[in-house]
Protein backbone atom coordinates (compact mmCIF):
# COMPACT_ATOMS: atom_id res chain seq x y z
CA UNK A 1 0.00 0.00 0.00
CA UNK A 2 2.76 2.70 1.13
CA UNK A 3 4.79 1.59 -2.44
CA UNK A 4 1.36 2.00 -4.03
CA UNK A 5 1.16 5.60 -2.57
CA UNK A 6 4.31 6.92 -3.77
CA UNK A 7 3.84 5.42 -7.09
CA UNK A 8 1.05 7.71 -7.46
CA UNK A 9 2.89 10.41 -6.15
CA UNK A 10 5.55 10.31 -8.69
CA UNK A 11 2.80 10.36 -11.32
CA UNK A 12 0.90 13.36 -10.42
CA UNK A 13 4.79 14.46 -10.38
CA UNK A 14 5.90 13.25 -13.73
CA UNK A 15 1.81 14.43 -14.89
CA UNK A 16 2.64 18.51 -13.31
CA UNK A 17 6.26 18.38 -15.04
CA UNK A 18 4.34 18.06 -18.46
CA UNK A 19 1.86 20.43 -18.09
CA UNK A 20 4.19 23.33 -16.98
CA UNK A 21 6.49 21.73 -19.71
CA UNK A 22 3.86 22.19 -22.22
CA UNK A 23 2.30 25.21 -21.12
CA UNK A 24 -0.88 26.08 -23.01
CA UNK A 25 -1.69 22.06 -22.83
CA UNK A 26 -2.29 22.44 -19.08
CA UNK A 27 -5.87 22.84 -20.13
CA UNK A 28 -6.05 18.81 -21.55
CA UNK A 29 -4.99 16.86 -18.47
CA UNK A 30 -5.11 13.59 -20.42
CA UNK A 31 -2.94 14.50 -22.97
CA UNK A 32 0.70 13.89 -23.62
CA UNK A 33 2.17 16.26 -26.84
CA UNK A 34 3.98 15.26 -29.08
CA UNK A 35 5.71 18.56 -30.13
CA UNK A 36 8.04 19.38 -33.57
CA UNK A 37 10.31 21.93 -33.33
CA UNK A 38 11.15 23.93 -36.47
CA UNK A 39 13.91 26.64 -36.60
CA UNK A 40 13.80 29.42 -39.53
CA UNK A 41 17.33 30.19 -40.85
CA UNK A 42 18.53 32.96 -43.08
CA UNK A 43 20.41 31.78 -46.32
CA UNK A 44 22.05 33.35 -49.36
CA UNK A 45 20.59 35.73 -51.54
CA UNK A 46 18.06 37.29 -48.54
CA UNK A 47 16.30 33.97 -48.68
CA UNK A 48 14.97 32.20 -45.45
CA UNK A 49 14.35 28.19 -44.91
CA UNK A 50 12.64 26.06 -42.32
CA UNK A 51 14.73 23.30 -40.55
CA UNK A 52 14.55 20.78 -40.78
CA UNK A 53 13.55 20.29 -44.57
CA UNK A 54 11.73 17.02 -43.76
CA UNK A 55 9.73 15.68 -40.91
CA UNK A 56 8.08 12.09 -41.01
CA UNK A 57 5.35 11.73 -38.91
CA UNK A 58 2.84 8.47 -38.57
CA UNK A 59 -0.47 8.49 -37.69
CA UNK A 60 -0.73 5.43 -36.12
CA UNK A 61 1.70 6.00 -33.57
CA UNK A 62 2.10 10.08 -33.82
CA UNK A 63 -1.37 11.24 -33.57
CA UNK A 64 -2.37 9.62 -30.47
CA UNK A 65 -1.94 12.78 -28.68
CA UNK A 66 -1.84 16.82 -29.34
CA UNK A 67 0.83 17.21 -31.84
CA UNK A 68 2.51 20.86 -31.51
CA UNK A 69 4.40 22.94 -33.67
CA UNK A 70 7.25 25.17 -31.92
CA UNK A 71 8.47 27.87 -34.31
CA UNK A 72 11.60 29.31 -33.64
CA UNK A 73 13.05 32.27 -35.31
CA UNK A 74 16.84 32.39 -34.03
CA UNK A 75 17.36 35.52 -36.88
CA UNK A 76 17.17 39.27 -36.92
CA UNK A 77 13.88 39.64 -39.81
CA UNK A 78 10.71 38.26 -39.18
CA UNK A 79 9.63 35.35 -41.03
CA UNK A 80 6.56 33.47 -41.49
CA UNK A 81 5.56 29.42 -41.70
CA UNK A 82 3.08 28.67 -43.63
CA UNK A 83 2.21 25.24 -44.05
CA UNK A 84 -0.95 24.87 -47.08
CA UNK A 85 -3.33 21.62 -46.23
CA UNK A 86 -1.94 22.13 -42.76
CA UNK A 87 -4.86 23.37 -40.00
CA UNK A 88 -4.03 24.75 -36.56
CA UNK A 89 -6.69 24.59 -33.42
CA UNK A 90 -6.82 26.81 -30.61
CA UNK A 91 -9.39 28.12 -28.38
CA UNK A 92 -10.56 31.80 -28.76
CA UNK A 93 -13.33 33.17 -26.21
CA UNK A 94 -14.58 29.25 -24.87
CA UNK A 95 -14.75 28.34 -28.91
CA UNK A 96 -12.77 25.81 -30.82
CA UNK A 97 -11.45 27.60 -34.29
CA UNK A 98 -9.50 26.15 -37.31
CA UNK A 99 -7.48 27.60 -39.70
CA UNK A 100 -5.13 27.62 -41.98
CA UNK A 101 -1.10 27.30 -40.84
CA UNK A 102 0.55 30.82 -41.01
CA UNK A 103 2.18 32.32 -38.53
CA UNK A 104 4.18 34.98 -38.31
CA UNK A 105 7.31 34.72 -35.66
CA UNK A 106 9.17 37.96 -34.85
CA UNK A 107 13.13 38.05 -34.55
CA UNK A 108 14.15 36.39 -31.78
CA UNK A 109 10.46 34.94 -31.14
CA UNK A 110 8.86 31.23 -30.84
CA UNK A 111 5.43 30.72 -31.84
CA UNK A 112 3.48 27.31 -30.10
CA UNK A 113 0.80 25.98 -32.59
CA UNK A 114 -1.80 22.93 -32.02
CA UNK A 115 -2.27 20.74 -35.51
CA UNK A 116 -6.00 19.68 -36.02
CA UNK A 117 -5.13 16.42 -36.41
CA UNK A 118 -8.39 15.30 -36.87
CA UNK A 119 -7.57 16.84 -40.77
CA UNK A 120 -4.94 15.50 -41.48
CA UNK A 121 -6.27 11.97 -40.09
CA UNK A 122 -9.13 12.20 -43.03
CA UNK A 123 -6.62 13.74 -45.54
CA UNK A 124 -4.48 10.65 -45.16
CA UNK A 125 -7.28 8.05 -44.76
CA UNK A 126 -7.96 9.44 -48.35
CA UNK A 127 -4.83 9.55 -49.80
CA UNK A 128 -4.10 6.59 -52.34
CA UNK A 129 -0.53 6.22 -51.67
CA UNK A 130 -1.47 6.36 -47.81
CA UNK A 131 1.05 9.12 -47.71
CA UNK A 132 0.42 12.68 -47.73
CA UNK A 133 2.85 15.71 -48.06
CA UNK A 134 2.20 19.11 -46.46
CA UNK A 135 5.05 21.85 -47.64
CA UNK A 136 6.28 24.19 -45.57
CA UNK A 137 8.32 27.89 -46.01
CA UNK A 138 8.37 31.02 -45.62
CA UNK A 139 6.53 33.25 -47.54
CA UNK A 140 8.22 36.43 -47.49
CA UNK A 141 11.49 34.95 -48.50
CA UNK A 142 10.96 32.12 -50.35
CA UNK A 143 12.65 31.74 -53.76
CA UNK A 144 10.49 30.95 -56.83
CA UNK A 145 12.02 28.01 -57.42
CA UNK A 146 11.90 26.94 -53.89
CA UNK A 147 9.67 24.01 -53.12
CA UNK A 148 10.38 24.70 -49.18
CA UNK A 149 10.10 21.86 -46.82
CA UNK A 150 7.92 18.46 -46.10
CA UNK A 151 6.01 17.11 -43.60
CA UNK A 152 5.29 13.61 -44.54
CA UNK A 153 2.66 11.43 -42.50
CA UNK A 154 2.46 7.80 -43.26
CA UNK A 155 -0.87 5.95 -42.42
CU1 LIG B 1 11.21 34.76 -43.94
Amino acid sequence: MKEFVSHSARAVRIWLGCLIGYGMFALVPTGWAKEVVFVARDVEHQQAVWLPLEVVLHQSTDFTEPLILRLSNPTERTHVFEAPGLFESFEESGVQVTRPVRVTIAPEGTEQIVIDRSRISSDVVTAESETMTYRFYCPLHRADDDLGGNIIVHQ
